[in-house]
Formats: structure tokens, sequence, C-alpha cells
């Protein structure tokens, strides 16, 4: 057995002990109640599920394993002459709760790269779709076309006892975070480029090889994506794509169809297309002012004009965070470093001081701070990658290492069915009008 599931596997029978005592002793704690706003506003705020990887703090932000985006950067090893982290080594701190050493990571590195490999009739399917199919769309159809390829659901066949699904869908977590850059590649090249593809070099860590298959040779941007796609890998349990991708993992469908239901979710405006909407909004807004770099009043304008066109103004607002997300600082300080003179990079930075005092007027925005999309889109166009469509995805390849890491926790810890109790406005009125009398 390889080193970092023979760790889980220690770990998860101890956690899995201390919880089930936890609940024995203390089934009927009660842990906040849920208001009524709560229950027509998208449950924010409701304690409902369980997420070990990771814990999002309102205003200091996301902590991986209890650690910031500065202390993984430091903590994390490195790849031979970069100084961001790599995500991989995130992967194994996601999972066991442990910072591994430089040669543990290396070697998760190569088992990625044994993984790799694609079904060719994966291609085959993302082939028979037309060119221009959303990526997101060809992304979440090649995920769940592998369903045939999961151990868990051939060992499940086999009559696999609760106390082992854990192993099987580890199986299932490390190929599937091993093909997705495969996926993602091919699919970026299908579409935008020759269509063929590269092998990965097994030398290469899983960053280098992605962007090594997607075409982009720069040391620089290769640097770049290891810090990307560490800090978009988890969010703690409640943002739609883990949430989405916690409950489908509960009723034990495979991690292939688990994970493309959490890619459909990331899909949305709202959530990880943000990203492709910041520049799709960005480039209109260029155009509609007849220049590559807007001014602080011409930006002002333009962002009135959206919000009178009933719009909201991509890359803003959170729904937990009251603070600037420290993962749109960790890309700005990137760019202050390497992209300080690039114009749609300065744009992005003049979007952040022109647009919260105009959100915090409006009187409604509970957090006029940028996200992570904010900023994102803006270096990877400066890369090269253009085509911002294709944006989510790259964030769906990272989001892949914390939903994956969590989806081994909720079966080690045989975590049930997800099953909250939903209520009609009726029940509601009748609550109400009892309550009151
Ligand atoms: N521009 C304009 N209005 C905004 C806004 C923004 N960026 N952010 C919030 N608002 C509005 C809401 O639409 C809502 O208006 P109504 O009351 O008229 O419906 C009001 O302010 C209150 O919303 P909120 O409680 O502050 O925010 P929510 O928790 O409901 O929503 C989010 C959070 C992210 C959906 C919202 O801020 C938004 O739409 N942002 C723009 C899209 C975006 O960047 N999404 C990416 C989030 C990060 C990620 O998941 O990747």
């Amino acid at each position: 057995m390889e080193e970092l599931k023979s760790r889980f596997r220690d770990k998860a029978g101890v956690l899995r002990e201390e919880v089930r005592t936890m609940v024995r002793q203390h089934r009927e704690e009660t842990i906040d109640t849920v208001q009524l706003w709560q229950l027509y506003g998208g449950a924010r705020g409701v304690k409902c599920l369980v997420w070990e990887t990771s814990a999002l703090d309102p205003y200091e932000g996301i902590r991986f394993r209890g650690y910031s985006i500065p202390e993984l950067k430091e903590k994390l090893p490195h790849f031979e002459g970069d100084d961001q982290p790599l995500p991989e080594a995130l992967f194994w701190l996601l999972l066991v709760d442990e910072i591994p050493t430089r040669e543990q990571v290396r070697q998760l590195s190569v088992e990625l790269v044994k993984r790799s490999e694609l079904p060719s009739y994966v291609y085959n399917v993302i082939d028979a779709l037309p060119r221009q199919t959303h990526p997101m769309a060809q992304f979440s159809i090649a995920i769940a076309s592998m369903k045939g390829e999961s151990v868990f659901d051939a060992r499940y066949r086999e009559g696999l006892s609760k106390s082992e699904y854990w192993e099987a869908v580890y199986e299932d977590v490390l190929n599937l975070i091993a093909r997705l850059p495969r996926i993602a590649a091919y699919i970026y090249r299908r579409a935008f480029k020759d269509g063929k593809m590269v092998d990965p070099d097994p030398t290469l860590d899983w960053s280098g090889n992605f962007a090594r298959m997607l075409g982009v040779e720069d040391p620089q941007f290769t640097s770049f994506l290891r810090l990307y796609l560490t800090i978009h890998a988890d969010h703690e349990g409640g943002n739609a794509s883990a949430h989405t991708t916690h409950l489908v993992g509960s009723t034990l469908s495979d991690p292939y169809l688990t994970f493309a239901a959490g890619m459909n979710a990331l899909a949305g405006p709202l959530h990880g297309a943000a990203t492709q909407e910041v520049i799709r909004w960005i480039l209109e807004m260029n155009e509609y002012l007849g220049t590559d770099s807007p001014t602080v009043e011409q930006i002002e304008s333009y962002v009135h004009k959206t919000l009178s066109e009933g719009r909201v103004i991509p890359g803003y607002g959170h729904a937990v965070l009251r603070r600037p997300d420290p993962r749109f600082i960790a890309q700005k300080a990137f760019a202050e470093v390497y992209l300080k003179d690039d114009p749609l990079v300065q744009t992005v930075w003049k979007i952040f001081e022109v647009v919260p005092p105009i959100l915090q007027g409006l009187g409604k925005v509970k957090n006029p701070w940028p996200n992570v999309d904010a900023h994102s889109g803006a270096i990877l166009y400066h890369y090269g990658l253009r085509e911002f469509s294709f944006y989510t995805v790259m964030f769906g390849v990272s989001r892949a290492l914390g939903t994956m890491a969590s989806l081994c926790w909720s079966r080690a810890l045989g975590l049930p069915l997800e099953r909250p109790k939903s209520v009609t406005t009726q029940w509601v009125k009748q609550f109400l009008k009892e309550k009151q009398s």
C-alpha cells in the first residue's frame, strides 16, 4: 500500500472512533437553530455538514487544515527552482493533516503521472461534442463518462463492506485527480488549438504537466499554475460545488459521477463561472469605452451602468467572506511581482479601487470586496489563455483536490445519506400562526 493511503487509513481509524464516541455522548447537544430568513435565504450560516479539510472564516478567509495561504506558501514543499506551493502537497495535507516532505510529494507526483492515462473512449466522447460546446459541459461529460472505470462501483457490486468503502473511493479519487489535467488540456487544445495531445513528462509535477499539456511552456506560468491550483482547491464544505459533491457522494454514487455533479454546480455564474464572467465583463467594458486602459472614472460609470441594468458585478461579493478574499490577495501579490505592467491586470486593480465603495453605497450588499474570481482570469489571459470560457475548467481541476479528499473522509467516517428536511410555505405560515396565538 502506498504511503499516503496507509497514513490515511491510520488517521481515519482514529477520527472515526473519536466521532462515534462524541456523537454518542453529546447526541442531544444543540448547535445553532435555523431562523426563518435562513430557510428562505439559501441556508446561509446553517451548520449542517462536516468537512474536515478546510474552514472559512468571514474575516480571515480560508484555512486549509489550519494553514492560511501565506503559511502554505512557506510550509508546503516547492518544485525545484520555484517558490510556489505544490498542489499535490496540499492534497497530501488535506487528506492526512500532515505537511508532506519533498520526497513524499515527489512520489505522489510520480504516482499521479502513472495513473493519468485516459481510457481512449474519453477522447471519443469529447470528440463527439460540437467544438463550441461550453468547456464546462465537455469537462462534466468527460468525467461522467468514466463511471465504468470506478473501482468503488466494481467492488460495491462484489459486496464491499462499509468499512472498506474509503479504500475503493481513494483509488478512484487518485485516478480522477491524475486524469483531470489531461481531460482539461484535451478540451482546451481541441476547442481552441490544434487538438493534438502532448504526453505528460514523469519528471514533472502535476501542475508542470498540466501547463505542458495545455501548451503553455512559460516557467512563470507554471509557477503561477502551482499557486492557482493550490488556492482554488478547497473553500470548506458549504459552497455549491463542494456541497453538491458531498450530497451526491453520500448516495454512494461513484467518485466520477459525484465530482461531475460538483462541476455542474461550479459552472454557474454566481459560483466558479464568475472567473469567465469577470473577463467577459472587462472586455465588454473596454469595447464600450473604446480603450484597453480605462480610467478610474470610466470604470466607475460602467459599474453604475451594469448595476442599473440589474446585473451583478462579477468577481465581487461572497456568501461567507466579509473582507477581500485572501485568494484574490495572493494572486494580486503574484501579479505585482511579475505582471505589473499588464493593462488587463492594471484594470483589475482599478476595479478593486472603484467597486467596493459603490457596492457599499447600495446598502444591501453584505460583502463589497473582491473574491477569488476577480483576479484569476487577467493572469491566465496574460499567459496566453485568452479563451475565457475555459477558465472554470481550470478552477474545477483544482477543486478536485479538496472535494475528493473530503469524499475520502466522508466514506472513512461512514457519513450517511444526506437528507435535510424541507417544509412548505404553508407549514411556515401555520408555524408562525401557532406561535403568535
Ligand atoms: N454586484 C451587484 N449586486 C450584488 C453583488 C455584486 N457583486 N453581490 C451581491 N449583490 C446583491 C445581491 O444580488 C443581493 O441583491 P437582491 O437583494 O436584490 O437579491 C444583495 O446584494 C444581497 O446579496 P448578499 O447577501 O450580499 O450576497 P449573497 O450571499 O446572496 O450572494 C454572491 C453571494 C457571490 C452570489 C454575490 O455576491 C454575487 O452575485 N457576486 C457576483 C458573482 C460572483 O462573483 N460569484 C463568485 C463567488 C465566488 C465563487 O464562488 O467562485
